[in-house]
């Protein structure tokens, strides 16, 4: 059985990768917050269903001694570096935690595989904000980086991090270049589930509104599940690389909430008020991602289109919204 380390093992990527994973024959272990472990009904959700098939150890990214143990204990064969506060408009907000967190807790991960088990094969989430204000379309592996956001700067820190282990240490460590991926368990911060989310508490009558910043922004949506796959794939090539994941496709805000609406039935242009305040200090104004060497070197593409994805991830949320009102009402 080969044995994998999932950080971040409880959000929207960790969850489906650990499934992933599991279906793959692996022994599944995660680094969680230990308070994660004391709030599991909350904090653990994403992973309530697999609880009983993966090991989770309490550690925190700030602090290299307690990622250092686990490395010692666990000593895996494959460590999927997800954790990272990975809310780019937050980052805004507390630019030192984003950037300590990130910074630090890519460069302690990397640190203890090196002492620990220097044999082991490293990902890095990275992402498509490093690009940020971009100098060309689409953007592939060789584009270079702008970030406009505190969340972007510290990627771009843990790219490099990730590219010194591995030219200087010879770490098989792999950076993936992921564009947006979303699915039915995507934070309610992010724009995509915040408009499916709204949009079936519309349809039930339990919101009338919806508040947007840029509806312009224009982002290269996917499906999560068939991007964690991308994650395991880079990892099993003979030689570490790094790879762009994305559709190729780009789509605006605007088009995500009149698909979402549609879906429900409802005109959109009834229910959405831009607000000034939901815009971001520098704004990363297009993405759209050339994934042209995964599917050459991988054998990576996508399947689930812009369309299909906003329909699975608003029929999710109404079907979510419909139980929950049922409970309520039994409750009553
Ligand atoms: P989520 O926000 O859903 O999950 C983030 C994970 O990191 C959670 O498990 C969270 O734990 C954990 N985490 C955050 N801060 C800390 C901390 N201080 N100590 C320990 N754990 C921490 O992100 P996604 O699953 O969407 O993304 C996974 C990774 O991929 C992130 O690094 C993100 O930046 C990157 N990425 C994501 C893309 C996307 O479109 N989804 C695109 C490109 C990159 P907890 O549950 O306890 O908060
Ligand atoms: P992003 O995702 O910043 O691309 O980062 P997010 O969904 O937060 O924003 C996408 C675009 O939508 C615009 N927008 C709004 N965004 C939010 N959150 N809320 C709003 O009300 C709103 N109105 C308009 C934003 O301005 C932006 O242009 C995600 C995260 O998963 C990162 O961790 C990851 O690295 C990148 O995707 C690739």
């Amino acid at each position: 059985m080969t044995k994998a380390l999932i950080t971040g093992i409880t959000g929207q990527d960790g969850s489906f990768l650990a499934e992933f994973l599991l279906q793959q024959g692996y022994e599944v272990h995660g680094i969680v917050r230990r308070v994660a472990l004391e709030d599991p009904g909350r904090r653990l959700s994403r992973i309530a269903h697999i609880l009983d098939r993966i090991h989770l150890h309490p550690a925190s990214l700030e602090s290299y001694p307690s990622i250092f143990r686990i490395m010692d204990k666990v000593c895996p064969e494959e460590c999927y570096h997800l954790a990272a506060q990975s809310y780019v408009s937050y980052s805004f907000d507390d630019e030192f935690s984003t950037i300590n967190t990130n910074i630090d807790g890519t460069h302690f991960v990397l640190s203890a595989l090196k002492e620990k088990c220097a044999d082991c094969r490293f990902y890095f989430a990275g992402s498509s904000e490093m690009f940020g204000k971009v100098c060309e379309s689409p953007q592939h592996e060789n584009t270079p980086f702008h970030p406009r956001s505190p969340y972007g700067i510290s990627k771009v820190a843990g790219f490099y991090l990730t590219q010194n282990y591995r030219e200087a240490y010879g770490i098989f460590a792999c950076n993936g270049i992921l564009f947006n991926h979303e699915s039915e368990r995507r934070g309610f911060e992010f724009v995509t589930r915040k408009i499916t989310n709204t949009v079936a508490r519309i349809k039930f009558g339990l919101a009338d509104r919806l508040d947007l910043g840029n509806l312009d922004a224009k982002r290269d949506w996917g499906y999560a599940p068939e991007y964690v796959r991308a994650m395991w794939l880079m990892l099993q090539q003979d030689n570490p690389d790094d790879y762009v994941i994305a559709t190729g496709e780009s789509h605006t805000v605007r088009d995500f909430v009149s698909r979402a609406f549609d879906v429900a039935g409802l005109d959109w242009e009834k229910y959405v008020r831009v607000s000034e305040t939901l815009y971001r200090p520098a704004e990363v104004c297009e993405l759209k991602g050339d994934a042209r060497k995964a599917q050459k070197v991988l054998g990576w593409q996508p399947e689930v289109t812009f369309s299909k994805l906003v329909e699975l991830m608003v029929e999710a949320d109404l079907t979510n919204i419909h139980a929950a009102h049922e409970n309520l009402a039994v409750n009553q």
